[in-house]
């Protein structure tokens, strides 16, 4: 670990348990044991959001492993709003229901590699470097922004999902029957929010980017990632520089406030409408390269790795897929009285066009209402129906969604080792009562 970086907030006092890049420390909060709880409590650096999951008597409010300090992971969990996945957090459906267009932060999954470092705004710096930039600038001498240069330089904002490449993974083994590895999320795993910061373009002109750039490497500051026993060094995804220049944007703000360190703190990517690992967190440098990059999120990882087909896998995931979800618990239990059902939809390729809802698990199908007149071609649209169960027992309910380009969810998602793209219908249970 990179303890003597100086990008990194935190020294070596052993109390200071806000330094989530001390290994020890990160043991603790990781792996929460009574005692070590205790310990955290009474330690005097404790953060704000990590008190604020550590309401009153620890015995009374946890069990043996509170999702309030779920693996590195800074701001609270609360059980009715995410269901804990490792050192992830999924967003549970049924948190948007009433709330308004946007994803707030307190509901937004997180989706962490390690952990969420926590990083000094004042001393951290933006390095660009590589061949793609005028005077090719090495990795020790590079192009530096700081923070304050980033707020000066002309603000963007941008309403976008960020949705996991995985969403909906869990969905290939419980409704498809076929095992695939990775966490195994339910649709929880996307959110939307107004992103404002400077656009990547303006920073990789300023920087002196070249027309024979053809690929940058964005780096995270969080810890390197070791997947079984192999140390694949920090998180960083080739971004090809058309997709840089043309929406991408380097966002200090999330729904009006500074990024909350689980989202990126100081300044992350916001690349809309692609995979979610293209949104580099933490960012600390971007590689400008005159030649296509590789790293193993580009070749191992966010590809679709199919039996009998190359084995390389097929070309780099971008665009997200057509997906929908109701805003229920899972499983829900509704009353036997008329009411309307929501939910969201949304796309990687651009606006949702219509979304059909069955309540009689797919026999019959009606056309749901739209409740954004403009739907944004980046984000999600809202939508509802109005719902008169005939009687009490198990309903399967299923929402369908097709974008402006023509795609539709289709019945089965096609099968990959990895489990990415789970674009098909989900088959909600719900109970009438
Ligand atoms: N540095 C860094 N950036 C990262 C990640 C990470 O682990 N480290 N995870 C990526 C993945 S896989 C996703 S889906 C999104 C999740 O963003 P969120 O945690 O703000 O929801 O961040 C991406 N950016
Ligand atoms: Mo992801």
């Amino acid at each position: 670990m990179r303890t003597g970086d100086h990008h990194l907030a935190g020294g070596s006092d052993p109390t200071d348990l806000t330094d989530l890049t001390d290994e020890a420390n990160y043991e603790r909060v990781r792996l929460p044991s009574r005692r070590g709880l205790l310990r955290l409590s009474a330690g005097a650096g404790l953060t704000a959001g990590l008190s604020a999951g550590l309401p009153g008597g620890l015995t009374a409010a946890f069990g043996p492993r509170p999702a309030s300090a779920a693996a590195g992971i800074v701001k609270p969990l609360p059980p009715e709003l995410f269901i804990p996945q490792g050192t992830n957090a999924e967003m549970r459906w049924e948190a948007m229901r009433g709330q308004g267009y946007l994803t707030p932060a307190d509901r937004f999954f997180v989706r962490n590699h390690v952990a969420t470092p926590l990083i000094d705004a004042r001393t951290w710096r933006l390095r660009l470097w590589g061949t793609g930039l005028r005077g090719a600038p090495a990795e020790d001498r590079p192009v530096e922004f700081t923070y304050e240069d980033l707020l000066r330089l002309p603000s963007e904002t941008v309403t976008a999902f960020i949705e996991c490449t995985g969403n909906g993974r869990g969905f290939y083994t419980s409704q498809q029957g076929q095992e695939v590895s990775g966490t195994a999320w339910r649709l929880g795993a996307v959110g939307v929010a107004r992103w404002r910061g400077v656009r990547l373009a303006t920073v990789l002109r300023r920087a002196g980017i070249t027309p024979e750039a053809v690929d940058i490497l964005p780096r995270g500051l969080d810890a390197e990632f070791v997947d079984k026993g192999e140390n694949l060094g920090r998180v960083r995804r080739p971004l090809p520089v058309a997709k840089a220049m043309k929406d991408a944007l380097l966002a200090y703000e999330m729904n009006g406030a500074p990024l909350p360190p689980d989202h990126g703190f100081p300044v992350r990517l916001v690349v809309p409408s692609w995979a979610g690992i293209a949104s580099i967190k933490w960012l600390g440098d971007i590689q400008v390269a005159d030649e296509p990059l590789f790293s193993p999120w580009n070749t191992r990882y966010y590809r679709l790795f199919v039996p009998g087909y190359p084995e390389e896998g097929s070309a780099p995931l971008t665009r997200m897929n057509v997906k929908s979800a109701f805003e229920l618990p899972w499983e829900a239990t509704v009353p036997a009285r008329p009411h309307a059902l929501h939910g969201r939809s949304w796309s990687g390729n651009g606006r949702i066009r219509h979304t059909d809802v069955s309540v009689d698990g797919g026999r019959t199908w009606r056309r749901a209402r739209l409740r954004d007149r403009h739907p944004n071609p980046r984000s999600w649209v809202r939508w509802d129906l109005p719902w008169r169960p005939e009687r009490p027992g198990r309903y399967e309910l299923l929402a369908r969604a097709t974008d402006e380009t023509g795609a539709a969810q289709p019945t089965t998602a096609p099968y990959n080792t990895l489990g990415y793209l789970f674009g098909a219908v989900v088959r909600h249970p719900v109970t009438v009562a």
